[in-house]
Order: structure tokens, then sequence, then C-alpha cells
């Protein structure tokens, strides 16, 4: 059976098991996930963590040093940000566009007691300023993973330059890029249980309470996210990318269940790119330059939500937004989606910066917690789909140029 369908039935059983335990055994499910369903997902999303800040260092220090010539990755560079600057728009505006129309937040609710100690996000300046890493090894141990891309470009453009002089660095990053991707395949073969193991944890805790209060907020939001999965996406490869849609989404299939799994894009990060390099042709320099920085600063879905939060909330507090207003959410959105890292539950963080910007009350984000754990794991599965999107059209672009092999020490 293929790993993707054993993923599958990992979540259906989690997500059955889960919801059943809550409502019938609730007592039962606290005894189960203390012992089993948390320690089983935790186990493996541990182990996909160990290797993200390896194979961050090791595949963007390999994709830069392949691509060698100092204005491929300048032009690579350029149409992977313009790309990602482009769909988070996109995304946050077709967001703000369903939420007027379907008006989630004129559905009697009501917003007194609602409390939210909101936590201090980074502003874009200081996301921007802090790319640069005053201690590379420190940026390792903290797991910042801007500062990491950062040095790892540093590092792949002067093995670029430098050439034999270096060929012995180079082989011990191109087999410790190997080593990467040998133990992702290893640990993948746990992936069914591990997305067990988080959703009857997450499920089983959640239940649906918090759904039906929010139901027409959570379906604006999924409905946005599917719009952009299948229609922006979808165009973007077909078009751009020259890929079959229905190849695409069936070949990056095994990321997008641990993604959602997962909730992380940094952590399903090892399988995205695996995936896209196997799956979809993308090129390991390509893959291994888009998708760790995608997974890090492009967050599509995290700005749909984003986007219908504000205009949900704005509605529940009878707040009137003037365009300019609606403009800066666009704006300080998709601003907030590259400062958002990819963990769990970080977009909503995030939120905060957004409703700030507009005058709202960020209590408003107590309102949406609830389900947001469950949003979390849609939204993160089109964030990650949306870098391997961006990896596939780039492939596309860089095919006229001649597509960058994975350069091996002479
Ligand atoms: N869960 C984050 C991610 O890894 C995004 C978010 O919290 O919205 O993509």
């Amino acid at each position: 059976m293929k790993l993707t369908t054993k993923i599958l039935i990992g979540l259906a059983l989690g997500a059955f098991i889960g919801l059943g335990l809550h409502f019938f055994a609730p007592d039962l499910f606290n005894t189960l996930d203390a012992y089993f369903f948390s320690p089983l997902g935790t186990i493996f999303l541990n182990l996909i963590k160990m290797l993200v800040v390896p194979i961050v260092f090791f595949s963007i220090t390999l994709g830069v040093a392949s691509l060698g010539d100092p204005k491929k990755l300048g032009r690579i560079g350029g149409k992977t940000i313009l790309f990602f600057l482009a769909t988070t728009t996109i995304a946050i505006t077709i967001a703000i566009g369903l939420a007027y129309i379907i008006q989630p937040g004129n559905t009697g609710i009501d917003p007194s007691g609602a409390e939210y100690e909101s936590q201090e996000a980074p502003t874009v300046v200081e996301t921007f300023t802090s790319i640069i890493p005053t201690n590379p090894i420190q940026a390792m141990t903290e797991g910042n993973m801007l500062q990491i891309i950062a040095f790892a470009i540093f590092i792949g453009y002067a093995l670029a330059i430098l050439g034999k002089k270096t060929e012995g660095v180079m082989k011990f990053i191109e087999q410790g890029n190997d080593i990467m991707m040998f133990l992702v395949n290893l640990i993948m073969r746990l992936a069914p249980y591990g997305a067990f193991g988080l959703l009857a944890s997450a499920i089983g805790r959640m239940g649906l309470e918090g759904a039906q209060a929010m139901a027409a907020y959570m379906l604006v939001v999924l409905f946005a996210l599917f719009i952009h999965l299948f229609v922006v996406y979808g165009s973007a490869v077909s078009l751009l990318g020259k890929m079959n849609p229905v190849q695409f989404f069936k070949g990056f299939f095994p990321a997008f269940t641990v993604g959602f799994s997962t909730s992380s894009s940094s952590s399903t990060l090892p399988v995205s790119m695996k995936t896209a390099q196997e799956n979809l042709n993308v090129p390991k320099p390509i893959s291994s330059f888009v998708q760790p920085l995608g997974a890090t600063i492009n967050m599509d879905g995290t700005a749909i939500m984003q986007g219908v939060a504000t205009i949900f909330i704005a509605q529940v507090y009878g707040s009137e937004l003037a365009f300019s207003q609606l403009v800066m959410v666009v704006v300080i959105a998709v601003l907030a989606s590259i400062g958002t890292a990819g963990v769990p539950g970080v977009g909503l963080i995030m939120l905060a910066m957004v409703l700030n910007q507009v005058d709202l009350p960020v209590e408003g984000i107590a309102l949406i917690i609830g389900i947001d754990r469950l949003l979390d794991m849609t939204r993160t599965a089109v964030n990650i789909t949306g870098d391997a999107a961006c990896a596939v059209v780039i492939t596309e672009s860089e095919k006229k140029h001649g597509l960058p092999e994975e350069k091996t020490a002479e």
C-alpha cells in the first residue's frame, strides 16, 4: 500500500477515534492522549524537526553552489520573491472579498468577554534587519530559519566562486545533503502513525464545539483556501509551470498530508523538498533554494486566515473598514506572513499585528482561537503547496537558461 494511503488512513482513524473519545469517553481520551496519542505524534514531529536545521543548511548551500553563476542566483531569487508576493497578495484579496460577500461576522456573535493577551510580534523592519546572523551557530541552535538561510546563501556563493579550492567542503555538503534525504525517507515510514497520533490528540482535545459557533468563519477560510489552492496554484502550475495540475496535486500529496498533520511548514520541509524533487521533477538546486525560503516567508494560507479573521472581527465589533484600511490589511498581512515562522499557530500571533494596524480589538482573536488548531492544519498544507508551485514555475522558467544540475565536487 502507498505511503500516502497509509497516511490518509492514519489521519482518518485519528480524527474518528479522537472525536469519538472526546464525546463518549473523555476520561479515557485524556489517559490515552497522555500515554499514547501525544507521545506518538510528538516523536514523529521531533524526528522530522531534528532534520530541519541541517537539511536547510546543507540543501540551500548545495543549491546556491550548484546554481553557480551569481546572475542565475539573482534571477531565480528575484522570480521567487515576485511569485511569493504576487500569490500572497492574491490570497488575501480572495479572503477579504469572500469575507465581505459571506459576512461571517454578522451571525449574531457576542464579543463581550473575549480576552486575548497578544504576544509581541516582531515588526516588519525587525524581521528584515535580523536576517543577517551575527552568530551563525547560534542561529542554528535557535532554529532561526531566515538567518540560517542567509548564512547558507553566503557559504553556497563562496563555494560557487572558489570552485576547486573548496571541493572538499563541497563534497562534505553534498554528502551531508544525501544523508539528510536518506533520513527523511527513513522517518517518513513513521508518518502514518505520527499523523494518527497528532490528529487523535488535536481533534480529541478540541472536539467540534468551537466549530459550531464559528462555522461561518471556518467555512469562509476553508472556501478561500480551496479557491487559492486549486484555482490560483492550479493555474500557475498549468500556465506558467507547463505541468498538468492533476499531476502536480497528486505528486505533492504526500507532503500535503504531512503538512496537514504537523501544522508546521518548517517541520514538513524535508518531506516537501523530497516530494518536489522526486515527484515534480524540480531540480535539487531550485528546490533547495525556493522551498526553504518559501517555508519561512511564503504563507498564503496564513495570509488568507488573517484576511478573513480581520474582516470577521470588524463585523463582530461593528467596525466599518475604509478602503484605505483594507489596502493596509493586504500590505500588513503579506508582510506579517513573511515574518511568520513555519511553526504551529504562529499565524494567529501575527494576526495581532494586522488588527493593530487597522485599530481593531485584538481581543477578537479569542473568538477564533478555539478552532485555530484545525484551520492551522489546512492553511499549513496550502502554505507548503504554494512553495512547491513556485518551485515548479521557476523550474519551467529556467529551462531556457539551462536547468541547474546538482553540482558535485570534482
Ligand atoms: N502553521 C504555520 C505554518 O507552519 C502557519 C500558521 O500558523 O498560519 O505554515
